[in-house]
């Protein structure tokens, strides 16, 4: 075959054909990966996810699935296994379910999974986006409920909901090369469970996600872990029989670098068996484990328990357990560098000690710009940080180095009985900087001192409750009066306080001490307070509470009184993820027009919105105002006026000093009123049960 025949013989049988037969196929489909798009619900077959997979896996190169299909579905045969490297673009978490059945794990990240110390290959990247990933459960091995990944994993905008795995309830990230990594970005993980449910059960760790060795040999350096702008709620680790509990959302035990900013980690919990079995532990309610660094910005951490219903001395840490005893790591140079910035931890609680933080061994702790308050532990135990040594593991000559606390600009308050305690000869100095502490340790036998200027110890910060001071994560807000407003620092140049965008760091002449920028503004028009408050009726459902009625109704007055140039961000908040993020737009819509109206859309209405919202040219931010903009006529003109009536009432009380409540509250107290006056005195009559008259 001569060369100048060639261009005769691709034009006879084709470019591909004529590149398998020179054998260069693979190069062709490695710089052209392959499309497959899943174009059916079915859980296999022509057009399944599953089969588009095995494509995938097939083909050489990193390949891409994208998928033209909504709805749910079930894997009735079994988990998916991913063995290259592969993007799943799904339409949306909103918009397709992928459903374990209860009874199978749902991608498992991995090619051969050889005998550790071996390796299946090189590393490879798979990027999962807009799915929601729920009712997996493994049963077959302890690990991953929803997810196994031996290989760097991408998770952005998934919903990971009711899983269930020995550890790692949602997903389980197993390290092995260097320069491995997993990030989480704008995605939610609910309700997820680590428990026991095989013969041969490991411990319960990690309801959530799971980060570890693969295989037991010296950690694996650098590896990263990333998690952002996402929600870990209602997870939990709830070991049975002789089983550690730990980490109710978050267990990391390697050597990674983990960071999380912008996030929040509410409500998660290890439950002890009852009664616990000696010698077991159960710890960090939200994050436990070990790493090379673990750095938190801008991140909540509230309302994480460590509970053992016996009240025995098994639980520590409501919040976060930190450890690092391994005996080859008590050097100074390889403390555990975990640094809290700009972050808010709040109402944990352990039933036994160190309700916000339990810290041992060689661990060096920083708080920048940061709030420790109102974490409890039992009566006489230290409600904020407990640090201790003890032994190293495997056991050596001498204990592990002690634990090392340094504050900046940060407050710790409120904690029941002491906000910091040490075991005698473990801990003895706070290194601390613009900083206050309430209450340093038990007196009368306190042993730890503080050293650094510009503290106000012994001394009430006067913050106000946990809650949506108008960021995307709550704080305590400090009140006017507050100590701790303009007494802080702010070494690491912080652009904004905890609550991000909007939110300066330095308001007034200095920086405040703790999370939270106290900033004096006037409380917005009358017609911008207004405005808002039917914003938060029609796509909250629920009355403005008073901080955010006053900050939204400020900035739109700053837009020249317009709120439809921040609408987007009025709409963007956990509490609208949490209530709405699982429903489709239908049901999203037709919420819409309950919350405003009173009423379901028209057909005509309804498709049209949605035909809008698909097309991106509206958003249910956009289109919240359009149906209150459009209520012009009775009765929907009523319906408004009458809810506004009672959402008004219902902020006024909340402003004279009744608590807002729960928002599920304030949706209560508006979900009965329509057009009819009745409505409107019966729900002045139930708040003002709760409120007063
Ligand atoms: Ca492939
Ligand atoms: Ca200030």
């Amino acid at each position: 075959m001569s060369w100048g025949v060639l261009p005769d013989l691709v034009r006879q049988i084709g470019m591909t054909r004529f590149l398998a037969s020179l054998g260069l196929l693979f190069v062709l489909a490695a710089a052209n990966a392959a499309t497959f798009t899943v174009t059916t619900t079915n859980d296999s077959g022509t057009g399944s996810l599953r089969d588009a997979i095995a494509q995938a896996n097939a083909a050489d190169g990193a390949d891409t699935i994208n998928f033209i299909v909504s709805g749910t579905i079930v894997l009735t045969s079994g988990q998916i296994p991913i063995n290259g490297p592969l993007t799943i673009n799904g339409p949306g978490a909103n918009n397709i379910r992928i459903d374990g059945n209860a009874n199978n794990r749902i991608f498992s990240i991995v090619a051969t999974d050889p005998a550790c110390p071996a390796l299946d290959g090189p590393d490879y990247l798979v990027s999962i986006s807009g799915l929601r990933l729920t009712n997996a459960r493994r049963t077959q091995s302890n690990a991953g409920g929803a997810i196994y990944s031996e290989h760097s994993l991408a998770l952005d905008s998934v919903i990971v909901d009711n899983n269930t795995a020995g550890w790692g309830g949602g997903v389980l990230f197993h390290i092995q090369y260097s320069g491995q990594s997993l990030t989480i970005h704008n995605s939610q993980f609910l309700n997820n469970t680590a428990q026991p449910l095989v013969a041969t059960p490991s411990n319960s760790v990690g309801g959530a996600v799971a980060i570890a060795e693969r295989c037991a040999a010296a950690p694996t350096t650098p590896a990263t872990v990333t998690i952002a702008n996402s929600v870990f709620s209602g997870n939990r680790a709830q070991p049975a029989g002789a089983l550690n509990g730990q980490g109710g959302a978050i267990v990391a035990i390697s050597l990674a670098d983990v960071t999380i900013t912008d996030t929040r980690i509410v409500d998660n919990h290890v439950v002890a068996p009852n009664p616990p079995v000696a010698g077991r532990n159960y710890r960090g309610g939200g994050i436990y484990g070990s790493a090379k660094s673990l750095t938190i910005v801008r991140t909540e951490i509230a309302d994480n328990t460590a509970t053992d219903a016996t009240a025995g001395d098994v639980t520590r840490g409501g919040a976060l357990g930190l450890i690092n005893v391994t005996a080859a790591l008590q050097a100074s140079s390889d403390a555990m560098a975990v640094r809290i910035i700009n972050s808010t931890i709040s109402g944990n609680t352990s039933s036994a000690s160190s309700g916000a933080m339990w810290v041992r061994g060689n661990v060096a702790l920083e708080l920048d710009n940061s709030t420790v308050s109102d974490n409890s532990a039992a009566p006489s135990r230290a409600g904020g940080i407990g640090f201790t040594r003890g032994p190293t593991e495997p056991p050596s000559n001498s204990n592990a180095t002690a634990p090392t606390l340094t504050i900046v600009s940060s407050i710790l308050a409120y904690n029941t009985n002491s906000d910091v305690a040490g075991s005698t000869g473990d801990f003895a100095t706070i290194n601390a900087t613009n900083s206050l502490i309430e209450k340093i340790c038990p007196s009368p036998d306190c042993e730890i001192t503080v050293a650094g200027s510009g503290n106000l110890l012994a001394i009430d910060p006067m913050l106000g409750p946990l809650a949506f001071n108008a960021g995307t994560t709550r704080t305590p807000a400090l009140l006017a009066g507050s100590p701790a407003i303009d007494s802080g620092s702010n070494p690491l140049n912080l652009i904004t306080d905890q609550r991000g965008a909007a939110f300066a760091r330095k308001v007034g002449p200095a920086v405040d001490m703790g999370a939270f920028e106290y900033n004096p503004v006037g409380a917005g028009s009358t017609y911008s307070r207004d405005y808002v408050q039917k914003a938060y009726v029609a796509y909250y459902g629920r009355p403005a509470d008073p901080p955010g009625q006053t900050y939204w109704a400020t900035r739109m007055d700053a837009e020249g009184g317009s709120l439809n140039a921040i609408i987007g961000a009025f709409g963007y908040s956990p509490e609208f993820n949490t209530r709405y993020g699982q429903l489709t737009n239908t049901q999203l819509v037709t919420r819409i027009y309950q919350q405003a109206l009173g009423r379901d859309p028209d057909q005509a209405g309804l498709d049209w919105y949605i035909a809008e919202l698909v097309a991106g040219r509206r958003t249910l931010q956009t289109i919240t105002l359009d149906v209150l903009n459009g209520a012009t006529t009775a009765p929907d003109s009523t319906v408004v006026a009458n809810k506004l009536g009672v959402a008004a009432f219902y902020s006024a009380k909340v402003a004279a000093g009744c608590p807002y409540g729960t928002e599920q509250d304030g949706v209560n107290s508006l979900s009965g009123v329509t057009a009819d006056p009745i409505t409107v005195a019966i729900a002045q009559v139930v708040i003002g049960r709760r409120c007063g008259p």
